[in-house]
C-alpha cells in the first residue's frame, strides 16, 4: 500500500519572530512533530564526518540560505524517521526560490502542505530577541543579524507572498506574549480542522 502523504505546515516569519517558541507549544498540544530547517542544519554542522559542515557554517554566519538539497534531504529524513504523526511543523523553510522549488521537486508526491502559518512581528523586536536569546548562537550577533534581515526581506518574503496569492497563508502577529501569539495560533489550527487536543 502507497504510504500516505505527510501532512505539512510550513512556519515562516523573520529573524527571532518567535517560531521554534511557538512551535514547541503546538508541538506539545497537537502532537505535530516539529522540525526546524535551521537546528537541522546546525545538527549537520556539528556532525562528525559531514561533508557539507563548513559550508553550512559559512552560510549562517552570513545568513545566507543553503543549498535545497542538503536542507530538504535532512528534513526528509527527519520525516522519514519520526513516522507516524499526525503531522509536521517545517520550521523555517522554504527560505527562497530556490528551497520552494527544490521542495516541490522532491516532495510534491510525498508531502501535502496544508497551509502556512506566518509570524508577523517588527524586525527591531525580533533583533532585540535574538540579541537577548543567549544560547550562543554564531549568528546571534548584530552583523550576522543585519544579513539574516535582508535574505528574509529579499528572498522569504516572496516566498509568504507566493503562498498569500494562493490563500494558503494564515497570519498571526508574533509581537505579543508567547501566551498570546500561541492562543491566536490555536484559534488558527482549529479553523484549520485540527481540533483534537484542543
Ligand atoms: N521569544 C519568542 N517569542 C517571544 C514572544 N512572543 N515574546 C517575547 N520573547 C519571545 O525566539 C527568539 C527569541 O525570542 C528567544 O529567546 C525566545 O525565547 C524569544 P525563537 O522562537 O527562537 O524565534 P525563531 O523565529 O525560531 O528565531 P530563529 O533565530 O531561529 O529564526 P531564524 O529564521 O533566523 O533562524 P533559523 O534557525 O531558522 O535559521 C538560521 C540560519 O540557518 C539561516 O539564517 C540560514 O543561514 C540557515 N537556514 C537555511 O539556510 N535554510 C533553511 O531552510 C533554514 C535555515
Ligand atoms: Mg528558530
Amino acid at each position: 500500500m502507497a504510504r500516505p502523504l505527510y501532512n505539512v505546515v510550513f512556519v515562516l516569519g523573520p529573524p527571532g519572530s518567535g517560531k521554534g517558541t511557538s512551535c514547541q507549544k503546538i508541538q506539545e498540544k497537537l502532537g505535530f512533530v516539529h522540525l526546524s530547517a535551521g537546528d537541522l542544519l546546525r545538527e549537520e554542522r556539528q556532525r562528525e564526518g559531514s561533508e557539507v559542515g563548513r559550508l553550512i557554517e559559512e552560510h549562517i554566519t552570513n545568513g545566507s540560505i543553503v543549498p535545497v538539497e542538503i536542507t530538504c534531504k535532512l528534513l526528509e529524513n527527519a520525516m522519514e524517521a519520526a513516522g507516524d504523526a499526525p503531522g509536521f511543523l517545517i520550521d523555517g523553510f522554504p527560505r527562497n526560490q530556490d528551497n520552494l522549488e527544490g521542495w516541490k521537486r522532491q516532495m510534491d508526491e510525498k508531502a501535502k502542505v496544508n497551509f502556512v502559518l506566518f509570524l508577523s512581528c517588527p524586525v527591531e523586536v525580533c533583533i532585540n530577541r535574538c540579541l537577548g536569546r543567549g544560547q550562543g548562537r554564531t549568528d546571534d550577533n548584530e552583523e550576522s543579524l543585519r544579513k539574516r534581515v535582508v535574505t528574509y526581506n529579499t528572498h522569504t518574503l516572496p516566498i509568504i507572498e507566493y503562498y498569500m496569492k494562493l490563500g494558503q497563508v494564515k497570519e498571526v502577529s508574533s509581537e505579543p506574549t508567547a501566551d498570546e501569539v500561541f492562543s491566536s495560533i490555536v484559534t488558527v489550527f482549529k479553523d484549520a480542522g485540527y481540533t483534537a487536543n484542543l
